[in-house]
């Protein structure tokens, strides 16, 4: 079978086996009758406990004291929430509602941006899912739960090995009366690139069915034109559409002419104009100020006419402040984060938020002994995370220089780190700023803000200033995504980029300055699936691993290759799934409801002549022995 297979294979001798090694080795499929679940679960289990996480190694460890993370009691049955009002009498009906509300409405981003922005996104499933009821009956006076897109689509494949799809459907059913939400991309989708039109139509028509509620739309360069056909295809879906606005600048500095209030306001009309049922304000990197928000909402309210729902980070330590004045200035609805995963490149802390309206007339009529429980929950779980934590102490207000996005922060810093650029970060910070400044102040946001920190890493590893790379005499290799971004590949900034960068960038190729979508010819879907089912062995490919197929090929084909061998391990307490077991312990994954593996490990025993190591467990009482290489 496959592990036969894999131990006679030359490159496992040679110690250089890695997840990749599986990816890369298409013959380790070649095996006749398939292992059970419960087998493939225990030799992912016996692997990790014998050569560690790849993701985990060399990176700190949880606690050794941390309590067990149990979700509060659900009290009692859940009260009728957004949701309900959403089935009952659609999006139109729900944006009414949010303008006749006096109370601030809350969104939690725990579960997507939260994690995204302090744990690199690597919150899995499980840790989720358990809390959700916890949620549904506790705390029924949320707005929504973001929960889905932006990076964790493909980070739950890349490198939690479970379905994205499969996190959604639990999530739903858990909290039926609470509104999901998701980020997507606009013609980006949930990833880096633009994506033919069908392909967006139908990732959002199967996120629709499969549980989102609530669709945040925005374009990583704030152009409407690359946003109609993402937001067409929720309008058609019935669900909400939140059309959004990027903030970038700060619109009381005059010499940030550029993102000026008229801009906003302009954009935020023509995003109500091509349907949108609320209007989003995403200040992804968290440079809206207080008195900033103040004037730019009360505009918004004024000259837009939609509710508007505000989306802030607490990189400067500000958002809390902006998100008072905010509310002052009557905006409907707020992202928070519970309070242990806010604060820093994370979200205002939603318990604080709470009480400090508490008493006023925008009360959030949330319960914060509730808060406090399932924060208390969240806290737990973060111990669990400990390897992916940033290490970054306090918020900092460097932000306005560099303007990164709370989700790319803590990313570029690992990157600068794994480049040896780590005592150089604050020269990492002035490039990107840089570098913004040479793209003609444009909107940093996935997928641009990418291009932008590609380009500032390459220039200082390789000591180019902004002026070396305009100058025409300086030969200068370009970064593949700046290559596409100029291209056009990305859509067009307002006012389109600068000429010299351009010319230099292009050599002069004519860029595109259509909607990239445009030229794009749609994908047959049949036919992929039709594919995909061939490279599967003839797998029967429902519409969620098309979809899944279709934004990141590879991605998808390398998860489905380790689910074949190592089975549902998205069951797996996050501790085994990181660490493994220790001889004695005993743990239970359901892989299925009602269907329960039992798990006792009992010995590791030594590495004999061909490398490989037994692991003795018990399954369900009944004993197994799993072997595996030792790689260490
Ligand atoms: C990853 O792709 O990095 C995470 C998915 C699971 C990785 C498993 S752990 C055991 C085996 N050894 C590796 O290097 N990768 C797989
Ligand atoms: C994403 O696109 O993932 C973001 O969070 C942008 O802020
Ligand atoms: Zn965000």
């Amino acid at each position: 079978a496959f592990v036969e297979n894999l131990l006679k294979h030359p490159t496992f001798l040679s110690n250089e086996y890695t997840t990749k090694f599986i990816d890369e080795t298409p013959e380790l499929f070649n095996f006749g009758k398939r292992q059970d679940r419960g087998t493939k679960v225990l030799t992912y289990i016996a692997d990790i406990t014998v050569n560690g996480h790849p993701e985990t190694k060399d990176r700190p460890r949880p606690s050794a004291d941390l309590k067990v993370a149990r979700p509060p009691k659900p009290m009692g049955e859940p009260m009728m929430g957004t949701r309900n009002l959403l089935e009952q009498k659609g999006p139109q009906a729900v944006a009414d509602w949010m303008k006749a509300q006096k109370q601030l409405l809350i969104t939690d981003t725990t579960m997507r941006d939260g994690h995204q922005s302090l744990l690199a996104t690597r919150m899995r499933s499980i840790d989720m899912i358990k809390v959700a009821p916890s949620y549904s009956a506790n705390l029924p006076q949320l707005f929504s739960v973001e929960c889905w897109g932006g990076a964790t689509f493909d980070v739950a494949y890349r490198f939690l090995q479970e379905c994205p799809w499969q996190r959604l459907r639990d999530l739903r059913e858990a909290m039926p009366n609470l509104m999901t939400q998701m980020l997507l991309r606009g013609a980006n989708g949930v990833g880096y690139t633009n994506y033919p039109d069908n392909v967006v139509k139908d990732f959002v028509r199967v996120a629709a069915e499969t549980g989102i509620d609530v669709f945040r739309v925005f374009d990583s360069l704030n152009w409407v034109e690359n946003m109609r056909v993402a937001m067409d295809a929720v309008l058609e879906t019935g669900k909400i559409c939140e059309g959004t606005v990027c903030y970038t600048g700060d619109i009381l500095d005059p010499d940030r002419a550029k993102y000026d209030l008229k801009y906003y306001v302009k954009m935020s009309q023509d995003l109500r104009d091509a349907g949108a049922h609320v209007l989003g304000l995403k200040d992804m990197a968290g440079l809206l100020k207080p008195a900033a928000a103040r004037v730019l909402i009360r505009a918004l309210k004024e000259e837009v006419g939609l509710p508007i729902h505000l989306h802030t980070h607490d990189t400067a330590g500000v958002a809390c402040a902006t998100i008072l004045a905010a509310s002052e200035a009557g905006v409907d609805a707020v992202d928070c984060a519970m309070d242990a995963f806010s604060g820093n490149t994370s979200q205002a802390t939603l318990g604080s938020v709470v009480e400090a309206l508490r008493h006023t007339d925008r009360d959030t009529g949330l319960d914060i002994a509730a808060i406090r429980k399932i924060s208390d929950y969240w806290e737990s779980v973060r111990g669990q995370y400990a390897a992916f934590e940033s290490g970054m102490q306090a918020p900092a207000s460097e932000v306005y220089l560099h303007e990164m996005p709370g989700g790319q922060f803590t990313n570029l810093k690992a990157q600068a780190r794994s480049m040896g650029l780590e005592d150089r970060w604050h020269e990492v910070a002035q490039m990107y700023a840089d570098v913004n400044k040479m793209f003609g102040d444009i909107v940093k946001v996935t997928p641009s803000s990418k291009v932008v920190g590609d380009m500032a890493l390459m220039m200082v590893s390789q000591g180019l200033t902004r002026a070396q790379v305009e100058d025409p005499a300086v030969e200068v290799s370009f970064p593949d995504s700046v290559i596409d971004m100029m291209r056009g590949n990305l859509g067009q900034p307002p006012g389109g980029f600068p000429d010299t960068i351009l010319k230099k960038v292009l050599k002069g190729e004519k860029p595109n300055l259509d909607r990239p979508g445009k030229h794009v010819a749609p994908v047959d879907l049949e036919e992929a699936r039709a594919k995909l089912s061939k490279e599967l062995e003839g797998k029967a490919i429902d519409d969620e691993d098309l979809n899944g197929y279709l934004m990141y090929p590879k991605v998808f084909l390398d998860y489905m290759g380790r689910h074949r061998i190592y089975g549902p391990v998205r069951t797996l307490p996050t501790h085994t799934f990181f660490y493994g077991m220790e001889p004695g312990e005993e743990i239970s994954a359901e892989i299925d409801p009602g269907k329960t593996l039992e798990i006792r490990l009992q010995a590791i025993g030594d590495t004999d002549e061909n490398g490989e190591v037994r692991v003795f467990f018990e399954l369900n009482g009944q004993p197994r022995v799993i072997r595996v290489p030792n790689r260490l």
